[in-house]
């Protein structure tokens, strides 16, 4: 049963398991609502990279932070259309562009960006967008475009969140994701481990996050990637069991939602990853580079997926399942 109205304790109970029983749980839940053979394998690129006026306190893209991070304009739409092929050639199913912008404003970069949605929409991917904030107009105009989903993670619980952002607030994020969700778009949306938050933080944002009216169907857990320059850059390195216990209890809460083992991979050994997919991942971001950092290559997780038994998930799945014959 899939279940909107969990409460802290509810969450508590299942996030304070002994581990190896919570990961049971998990699994069983995993198998009872999904294939399990089955990975989901997305892309990222970044199409416009640094500069942002955000002061997210993990980000190598805001401007105010010293960082190596190589900053460009928004990409051209031919050459963001070679990436996607690509990727697709490599297996993804999913190509999802990201920004580094405080949100989209109505302007030609805007106009672009709806281009590159037509244009990878029609190559049969699932087309995925981060750009920040949006209102209820350019979250329809995405829509119209082919966007498949909005990715926009609220990333920590709300009380923690100020400690992390100042330059928006938890609400902005939230007000987005109402528009993308009521734009007919799926959501994508999740949040990051390894930022100093407590546990009850990680607890609050996995309960606001399964009491949505409905739950995000991706939901991307990120250890956080620690990034010279940035406030965060001296955190100690997030321990591989929080990261099972995070996906593990995301799964029980969020049956059916696509629980993405996002950034931090290039840290953990297969070992871990395949802990991580018992505990109910089915999702990775694949390729050379998340945005802006190194992930294992399509070659290393081609090799991790014969050694798993694991395979690709088809594009658009869901919707070809409810289609009638
Ligand atoms: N600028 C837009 C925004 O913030 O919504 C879109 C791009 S932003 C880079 C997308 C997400 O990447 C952030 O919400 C955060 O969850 C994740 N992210 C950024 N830097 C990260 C890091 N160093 N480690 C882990 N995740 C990170
Ligand atoms: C998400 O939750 N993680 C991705 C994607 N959504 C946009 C981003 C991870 C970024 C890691 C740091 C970087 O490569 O810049
Ligand atoms: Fe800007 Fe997004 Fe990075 Fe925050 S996470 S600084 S909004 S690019």
């Amino acid at each position: 049963m899939i279940r909107n109205n969990w409460t802290l304790d509810d969450v508590k109970e299942i996030y304070d398991m002994p581990l190896l029983e919570l990961v049971f749980r998990a699994a069983a839940v995993h198998r009872e609502y999904n294939d399990t053979g089955e990975v989901q394998v997305c892309t990222l690129l970044s199409i416009k990279t640094g500069g942002c006026p955000e002061d997210c306190a993990y980000c190598p893209q805001a401007a105010r932070y010293h960082t190596d991070v190589k900053t460009h304009g928004l990409m051209k739409k031919e050459e963001v259309l070679q990436y996607a092929a690509k990727a697709k050639e490599a297996g993804s199913t999913r190509f999802c562009m990201g920004a580094a912008w405080r949100e989209v404003r109505d302007n030609r970069d805007f106009d672009h960006v709806l281009e590159m949605v037509k244009g990878i929409n029609a190559m049969d991917m699932e087309v995925c967008c981060t750009l920040g904030m949006l209102n209820a107009e350019q979250a329809r105009k995405l829509a119209a475009a082919g966007l498949f989903a909005y990715n926009h993670n609220l990333d920590t619980s709300s009380e923690y969140y100020g400690e992390i952002i100042s330059t928006r607030t938890y609400d902005d994020r939230l007000q987005t994701l109402d528009n993308v969700r009521k734009a007919g778009l799926t959501v994508c949306c999740g949040g990051i481990i390894g930022l100093g938050e407590t546990h009850d933080d990680r607890m609050k944002m996995l309960q606001t996050l399964s009491t949505m009216p409905e739950h995000p169907e991706s939901v991307p857990v990120n250890a956080l990637v620690r990034i010279e320059g940035t406030p965060l850059a001296q955190q100690p390195k997030v321990d591989i069991w929080d990261m099972v216990r995070m996906i593990a209890t995301a799964r029980i809460l969020m049956p059916k939602a696509m629980v993405r083992l996002s950034a931090g991979r290039q840290e953990m050994s297969l070992a871990e990853q395949a802990l991580c997919f018992m505990a109910g991942a089915n999702s990775i971001f694949a390729g050379e580079k998340l945005l802006t950092t190194p992930n294992p290559s399509f070659d290393e997780d081609h090799a991790m997926f014969a050694m798993l038994g694991l395979k690709p998930r088809e594009a658009f799945k869901e919707a070809k399942e409810t289609v009638p014959a």
